[in-house]
């Protein structure tokens, strides 16, 4: 069969005009009939078009079974394109051949599901309006991501995920037999970017990477689509200006080629629009001060939970940062400040409460520093000499920072909960299907 025998739903719209005659194929979204007339509303994965069959217009046993055939059958049809304001997008197709490919059993998700159902059928579900529409937009979001590194002297590269480091800390971390030894599921690709910069000087990398975390919010998943970056000779501020110009180019980019997706999951593509470097930066004392002063409690020393984070961000149109952060209450890689209290870090936080976008910092170079605090978490040292191999043979200073994507994407068309932005989420509660 040749792909350019068919038409596609979008063709419809925009590419054949009235009296054209379309090939189509796709899956039966909605269906209703009255009389001698079935409606059917035809998906592909380009959009959704109405078939009107009317009795006559074709073979009796072809009309018998568009009547027959349930929702998510699949289908091809053959028919002429009118104009009929009464139809989704003013535009149908009168039907003068129809063939079912395969008769649906009756859909086991109808309206009004619970989300466990959902769930459950998410290999189902994936199939609905909404869930197609981000899956599209995460698709946009990671060439849009891909296209700024490509643009700006970074090698893609391909570090593992079975690690025997928890960079991220112990706590978090899935752990198991490998051939008779512990190993983990990566949380974190930083450390083997970190060995790459000294022959690419820029990397970057997308992978999955696993938090055996036990917080049920919506914004946590125990799999996450993972970008990190890694810069030889770049600092914390050059840190931060490099992700700045990325989400601002990646927003920018997707409000021009997403806009009627994500109009219609209710972002305003301007909202995207307006994202521009620079973004503001906030210490992590005066961050702590600021949500304080908007009535939520917070000491210092304390993590950003949600309902500070979404006071730190009341009225910012933008992401901001805040820097600086308590050496104990962030990773051991980190680099110290001159005041001995804190680390040059960066959280990227989005607007509107979204949370947490970004993680990054400049890297220590202080073996011993790091060597004491892995310690005090009760790290198996021995698994690390390697990283510290890296500060024995031409160490420079660096920086980087892993992104979340379904985070990113969450803000970006504006959803209520992460699980949403990948295929399979994967919760504490959650691994089938
Ligand atoms: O823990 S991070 O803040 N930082 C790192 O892992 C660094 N080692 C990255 C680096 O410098 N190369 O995680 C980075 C981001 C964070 O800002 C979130 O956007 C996302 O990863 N993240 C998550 N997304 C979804 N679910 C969970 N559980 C999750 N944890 C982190």
């Amino acid at each position: 069969m040749m792909v350019s025998e068919w038409n596609s739903v979008k063709d419809v719209f925009e590419n054949k005009k009235v009296g054209d005659r379309v090939k189509l194929r796709g899956w039966i979204y909605r269906t209703r009939s009255s009389g001698g007339i079935v409606f059917i509303l035809l998906r592909d994965s380009s959009g959704i078009v109405q078939i009107t069959i009317k009795k006559g217009d074709l073979p009796e046993d072809q009309f018998r079974d568009a009547e027959k055939a349930l929702v998510e059958s699949s289908i091809m049809v053959e028919g002429i394109v009118r104009e009929d304001k009464r139809a989704p997008g003013g535009f149908e197709v009168k039907a003068d051949k129809f063939n079912v490919v395969n008769f649906a059993e009756p859909f086991p998700i109808t309206k009004d599901q619970s989300i466990e159902l959902l769930l459950d059928y998410r290999h189902l579900w994936l199939r609905s309006r909404r869930l197609t529409l981000i899956m599209k937009i995460k698709a946009e979001l990671l060439k849009a991501l891909r296209e700024w590194f490509d643009m700006n002297g970074f090698y893609e590269t391909t570090p593992s995920v079975i690690t025997t480091n928890a960079a991220e800390g112990g706590a978090t971390v899935f752990s198991f037999d490998y051939f008779g030894r512990k190993a983990f599921l990566s949380q974190t690709a930083q450390m083997y970017l970190e060995a790459l910069i000294y022959s690419l000087e820029r990397v970057w990398c997308l992978t999955p990477s696993f938090r055996a975390e036990k917080s049920r919010t919506p914004r946590h998943l125990t799999e996450y689509w993972h970008l990190e970056a890694e810069e030889a000779w770049v600092d914390n501020n050059g840190n931060m200006e490099i992700q700045e110009k990325l989400i601002s180019y990646t927003c920018n980019k997707i409000a021009e080629r997403c806009e009627s997706e994500l109009t219609e999951l209710g972002r305003n593509p301007d909202d995207l629009k307006k994202i521009k470097p620079p973004f503001k930066r906030i210490k992590y004392e005066d961050a702590v001060e600021i949500v304080n002063q908007r009535g939520v409690k917070m000491n210092y020393g304390d993590d950003f939970g949600a309902p500070h984070e979404k006071a730190l961000v009341e009225g910012e149109e933008k992401p901001v940062f805040v820097t600086d952060f308590p050496a104990e209450i962030k990773a051991f890689y980190m680099k110290e400040n001159s005041d001995g209290k804190t680390v040059k870090c960066s959280d990227m936080y989005a607007p509107e409460g979204y949370g947490e976008l970004i993680g990054g910092s400049e890297r220590s170079e202080d073996i011993e520093r790091m060597k004491e605090k892995l310690l005090k978490e009760g790290a198996d040292i021995k698994n690390y000499e390697w990283y510290f191999d890296l500060r024995r043979y031409g160490s420079v200073p660096h920086s980087g920072f892993g992104l979340g994507i379904e985070r990113l994407l969450c803000w970006i068309t504006k959803q209520d909960h992460i699980r949403n932005m990948t295929p399979f989420p994967r919760t504490i509660t959650r691994v089938y299907p």
